[in-house]
Order: structure tokens, then C-alpha cells, then sequence
């Protein structure tokens, strides 16, 4: 089993609804385990004007999935749910994006990981370290001192 962190997002449709019944399916995949899952945040938007705020949370999925065939449940899980990908960093009904997986280092045309933006993102970060205790990152760095770094946008704890 390999221990991965998932992000979930969600600001279109009823958000809060979105998320648990992504939670409902990711608790159902196989060869895997769901293993926590954090607080729910409500988080101002990141990317074009006029979004309303999102719901964000992070769970950590422990599994024998490979990290693509992880990818296309996830997206499996976001079609399901009815996502329509239009804008980039637009409006969206579900976004589940694989923050870690293991200590891997991946960057392929598909996949990169660590996610690429979680690092500027409090929306990410502090539901990481709300299920976590003294997590390091593939390049040696710590969640408390990302955390330190990273932009302080309006995040709620729901
Ligand atoms: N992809 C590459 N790496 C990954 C990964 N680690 N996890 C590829 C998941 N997917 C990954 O993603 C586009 C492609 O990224 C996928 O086909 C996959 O092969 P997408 O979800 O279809 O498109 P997107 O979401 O518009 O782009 P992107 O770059 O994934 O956006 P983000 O980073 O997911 O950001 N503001 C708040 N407050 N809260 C949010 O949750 N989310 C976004 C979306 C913007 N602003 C936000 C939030
Ligand atoms: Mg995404």
C-alpha cells in the first residue's frame, strides 16, 4: 500500500453535497483503504473573478492503485458528478487532484506530483496538516515551514 494525500474542491451545485458523496466513492474504490479525512473549509476562489468561494478538504487514501490508474478513478469519480471542464482554474462541481503519492517524484504530460500549485494554496495546506503530524515532502521541505510561506487567503473552518 502506498500512503497518498487527495485534494478535494468544490464551488458549484450545492459544494458541500459534492464533496461528501466524493468522499462516499472514494471509500468504496478498490485496492484501496480510506484512511482520514479532514475538516471541510470554505476558502475564497483562486483564478477568474466572479466564482463563488469553494468548499476544500484533503483526505489520505492508501492504495495499491498505480498513480495513473489513481488519476483516472479520480477523474472517473469528477464525470460522475457530473464536471464539466471549461475555464482553467474556473467554476467547477468537483476537483479531486492527487497532492502526494508516496514520496514519488512524478511529472509526466498527465501527471505531476506533488501538485504543482498546492504549495501557494492555505486551502490545501492546512487541511493537510490538520491530519498529519510532522509530514516532509519528497524535496526534504516540511509542511510547518510551507505553511509559513504560504499566502494567508480567507480559509473557514466549516
Ligand atoms: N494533472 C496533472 N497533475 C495532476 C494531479 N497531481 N492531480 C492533470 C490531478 N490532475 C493532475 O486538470 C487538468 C489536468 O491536470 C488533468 O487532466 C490531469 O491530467 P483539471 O482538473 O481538468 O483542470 P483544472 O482544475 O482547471 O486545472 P488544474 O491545474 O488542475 O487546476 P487546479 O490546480 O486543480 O485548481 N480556489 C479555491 N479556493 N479552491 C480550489 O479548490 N481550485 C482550482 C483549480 C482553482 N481555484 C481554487 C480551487
Ligand atoms: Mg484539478
Amino acid at each position: 500500500m502506498k500512503t497518498c494525500f487527495i485534494g478535494l474542491g468544490s464551488n458549484l451545485d450545492n459544494p458541500l453535497t459534492q464533496v461528501t458523496r466524493a468522499i462516499e466513492s472514494l471509500s468504496k474504490l478498490n485496492h484501496s483503504k480510506l484512511i482520514r479525512c479532514s475538516p471541510w473549509y470554505r476558502s475564497s476562489p483562486i483564478g477568474p473573478d466572479g466564482q463563488e468561494d469553494y468548499i476544500n478538504g484533503v483526505t489520505q487514501l492508501d492504495t495499491m492503485l498505480s498513480p495513473l490508474e489513481l488519476l483516472d478513478t479520480l477523474q472517473a469519480i469528477e464525470t460522475e458528478q457530473q464536471r464539466v471542464r471549461r475555464e482553467h482554474w474556473g467554476a467547477r462541481t468537483l476537483d479531486l487532484d492527487i497532492l502526494l503519492f508516496d514520496q514519488q517524484i512524478i511529472d509526466t504530460p498527465r501527471l505531476t506530483v506533488p501538485h504543482r500549485e498546492m504549495f501557494n494554496r492555505n486551502f490545501v495546506l492546512q487541511p493537510l496538516a490538520d491530519i498529519t503530524q510532522s509530514l516532509v515532502f519528497p524535496d526534504g521541505s516540511s509542511l510547518t515551514s510551507r505553511l509559513n510561506c504560504c499566502p494567508a487567503n480567507k480559509l473557514e473552518k466549516i
